[in-house]
């Protein structure tokens, strides 16, 4: 159905108006927050740039502002504050299950408090209500060939849902600048809603034949459901996927995914509209794509060697992929600098429930390795495993052997964090975003001047 303004009121008591209220609770008191602020402030420099940073990727530059979570170099990612194992001990959880419910991150991005059981299950209960994909998402999907990139198939089938935006049909209609942020929620609970939907078509569409398995008739949770669609009902694997979904939500602003969203949503682009930017971002191999390039790297390493390598074949085959140009996929980060909590987590996780596992034997051996040669080899800044290094090994564990479809599954997690942002960045009326660029010739000359 398409969501058009007039049935705007009917949608919005489904999209669980507990959350909503608890939201636009805090945007007045933040706004004030922030008003003083730059009011007694709005002169206090944060970051003075270098050239080096200019050229450089504006790696440490102070330019932006999210307020979501944070990440700390040594200690990694904190959620509104909270570090991930104190996420997976205070998040509510499925019934029966240990880890946390991705529903209950996006309430604690969304409005920096952790939530009760019940206000989860509300955000379960509303993004159940809208997940099912319009035909004409499923039609798109369909044109495409069936080995195009899950990613593209992704990207694509959320802007083809971008006919059902609320925030762009009310824009045209001209909505008030404080109409935004409750526009904005209601667009991104329904987009929400469902991405599992859109992540298990193409799925079971690109590795299943097109046999396409309705979601669960009860009202099993966003993430079980997810792994239900997938058709991998392992009760292990929908744990897998709580986890998953809830530690790749969100990793501050400037990451290409998020700062991508987040500068695409300054032209006033509806949610669908920044998503799907924010997640060809995510699709390149320096950033989430590395999931899919970690496995594919430990599969050519398998197959060079038969099997599970011994040490000295490791270091023969890391040296090889170094001297030939290439990264070690999973290791390394631009902030980041030692292991990744996110992929702590996940060897917890393993250590727990696939203690035998060939891969994940392979991705320990790994972490044996691979930093020192990293510190041998002298580029890298950071030696240490990141995020994707250990993602891949946990699926393909439960069956999920097809690599080119893990970063959907990131991507599903990642619109947690960056639509969350995106109703706070509106919120705050962060304006146009425009930074200043110069010419390699201006920079020469304000060189010369100064010297
Ligand atoms: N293997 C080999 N070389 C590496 C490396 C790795 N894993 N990580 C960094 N380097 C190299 C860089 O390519 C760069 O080389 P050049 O000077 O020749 O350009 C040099 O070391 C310095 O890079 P850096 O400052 O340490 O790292 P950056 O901030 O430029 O890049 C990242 C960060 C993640 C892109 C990089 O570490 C990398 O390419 N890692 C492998 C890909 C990966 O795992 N990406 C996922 C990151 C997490 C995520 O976003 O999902």
């Amino acid at each position: 159905m398409r969501y058009d303004t007039d049935s705007t009121q009917v949608v919005e008591k489904t999209l669980n108006p507990g959350l909503k209220s608890r939201l636009m609770a805090k945007i007045p008191v933040m706004q004030a927050e922030v008003r003083d602020l730059l009011k007694a402030h709005g002169d206090f420099k944060i970051s003075d740039v270098t050239l080096s940073q200019a050229y450089g990727g504006m790696r440490g530059v102070k330019c932006m502002v999210t307020e979501t979570s944070a990440v700390d170099p040594m200690e990694g990612i904190r959620f509104r504050g909270y570090t991930i194992p104190e996420l997976r001990e205070k998040l509510p959880k499925a019934p029966g299950g240990e880890e946390p419910l991705p529903e209950g991150v996006f309430n604690l991005l969304l409005t920096g408090e952790i939530p009760s059981a019940e206000e989860v299950f509300a955000t379960t209960l509303a993004w159940r209500k809208h997940e099912t994909l319009p035909e004409h998402a499923k039609e798109a999907l369909d044109r495409l060939p069936i080995d195009a990139h899950p990613m593209t198939q992704f990207s694509i089938g959320i802007l083809a849902m971008q006919y059902d935006s609320l925030f762009a049909n009310k824009y045209r209609e001209g909505m008030t600048k404080t109409e935004y942020p409750e526009v904005l929620y209601d667009d991104s609970m329904i987009l929400l809603g469902r991405l599992p939907q859109l992540a298990a078509y193409i799925y079971r569409r690109s590795y299943h034949n097109g046999v396409h398995i309705p979601p669960a008739e009860t009202n099993m949770d966003w993430g079980g459901n997810l792994a239900h669609m997938m058709g991998v009902p392992n009760e292990k694997f929908k744990e897998l996927m709580r986890l998953y979904l809830t530690i790749h939500a969100d990793h501050e602003g400037g990451n290409v995914s998020a700062h991508t969203t987040h500068l695409v949503g300054s032209a006033l682009s509806d949610p669908y509209l920044c998503l799907s930017a924010g997640m060809n971002g995510l699709a390149g191999p320096l950033h989430g794509l590395a999931n899919q390039e970690v496995l594919r790297w430990i599969v050519d390493l398998k197959n060079r060697f038969d099997g599970v390598p011994t040490r000295d074949q490791m270091v023969e085959f890391i040296w090889e992929t170094l001297n030939s140009g290439q990264v070690i996929p999973g290791y390394g980060h631009a902030v980041l600098r030692k292991t990744d909590p996110r992929y702590t987590a996940q060897r917890e996780f393993a250590l727990k429930h696939l203690e035998d596992d060939e891969n994940f034997r392979i991705v320990h051996m790994l972490y044996d390795v691979v930093p020192g040669i990293l510190q041998e080899h002298g580029k890298a800044k950071n030696p240490w495993p990141n995020v994707d290094a250990h993602s891949g090994c946990l699926l393909v564990h439960y069956g999920v052997t097809e690599y080119d479809f893990y970063t959907v599954l990131f991507g599903v997690s990642r619109a947690m964090g960056v639509l969350s942002s995106l109703i706070w960045d509106r919120s705050l009326r962060l304006p146009l975003e425009r930074p200043k660029s110069v010419t390699t010739g201006w920079v020469k000359q304000q060189v010369n001047i100064k010297e």
